[in-house]
């Protein structure tokens, strides 16, 4: 598995490898994976979701994406492993048979393409995407700033020079748009919506741009505070929960905001692996544990999804 120039789980995969896996995938299992296009990003590369699960539009589903921000590889690598495991264990695995035979998974393996694509090529530490902006040198618009919830409200992302730049209108990007109108188009279903981040190991949930706390706070809280025990209890990596604006920082224009106020009640960011040590370089030999933990949080929230 592990030569080089080909894809593999316990590396970290170029943009190209990774479409190639994404055929590999649907080939492989026809019956329970499929490709679908959503749109494409402004260097016109493709956006691609993987549908995991049986051919049933009114299931419910959980839809996931990755690789949001450029850097943060390890995040791409968790989707990725999911998909893999997924299939992998469909049929020998109670719960995840379970899960597939009632649900439907929509895996985005990776949100922002051209981001990805120049981290591996030019700048290791890129986080934006690569649009130009009007009466600035200075490329990209942060994805996770974009979204139409409560956009512009906090200084700090009204600068394209910033790392944090919020774009010059709500969904002005390609890759928000895709997003957006794909979700929209499918929200009977989707009652999860997780985004994947790293590093920092928290499980956050909204809001971000207001101190306020949602409606089912108490739900979400529980979901966390479960989800998290969940994960540590293989190589007991301890993680954080709470409100992004209580966790992490203040933000506007999430994704994560964005799908909540949409009327997804259940979504969560994942900040995986690590605390600083290696941060956004998390090493290769580190990829497997990651995702493997993580996934017994993502498989406790969906098992508690069809439950509720
Ligand atoms: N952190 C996230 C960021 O966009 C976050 C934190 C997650 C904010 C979800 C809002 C919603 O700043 C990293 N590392 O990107
Ligand atoms: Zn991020």
């Amino acid at each position: 598995e592990d030569v080089p120039g080909r894809h593999s789980y316990r590396k970290y995969n170029n943009w190209e490898r990774i479409v190639a896996w994404t055929e590999k995938m649907v080939n492989k299992h026809p019956e329970m994976v499929s490709r679908i296009q959503i749109g494409s990003t402004v260097e016109d590369n493709p956006l691609y979701v993987l549908k995991i699960g049986k051919e049933n539009e009114r299931r419910k589903a959980i839809f996931m994406d990755c690789g949001i921000h450029a850097r943060e590889w390890v995040s791409p690598a968790f989707c990725q492993w999911f998909v893999y495991q997924a299939t992998k264990t469909y049929g020998r695995n109670k719960i995840m048979t379970k899960l597939l035979d009632r649900m439907n998974f929509y895996v985005l393996p990776v949100f922002n393409v051209d981001g990805y694509i120049w981290s591996w090529t030019q700048n290791r530490m890129w986080r934006k995407n690569r649009s130009k902006n009007r009466n600035s040198n200075c490329i990209g618009t942060d994805l996770n700033r974009n979204f139409n919830a409560s956009w512009d409200s906090f200084p700090d992302t009204n600068n394209p020079c910033w790392e944090t730049y919020r774009g010059p209108a709500p969904e002005s990007e390609k890759e928000t748009k895709a997003v957006t109108d794909f979700i929209r188009s499918h929200l009977k279903s989707i009652k999860v919506y997780i985004t994947f981040h790293s590093y920092s190991q928290m499980l956050l949930f909204p809001y971000g741009y207001t101190s306020k706390l949602p409606p089912n706070h108490e739900d979400l809280a529980k979901m966390a505070k479960i989800g998290t025990e969940a994960l540590s209890t293989r190589y007991e990596t301890r993680y954080i929960y709470g409100s992004i604006q209580s966790t992490i920082y203040p933000t506007s224009g999430s994704s994560l905001d964005w799908a909540y106020d949409l009327g997804i009640e259940h979504t969560f960011a994942f900040e995986l692996r690590d605390k600083g040590k290696f941060g956004f370089l998390l090493p290769e030999s580190r990829i497997k544990s990651t995702c493997k933990e993580t996934m017994l949080a993502v498989k406790f929230i969906a098992k508690y999804i069809l439950r509720h």
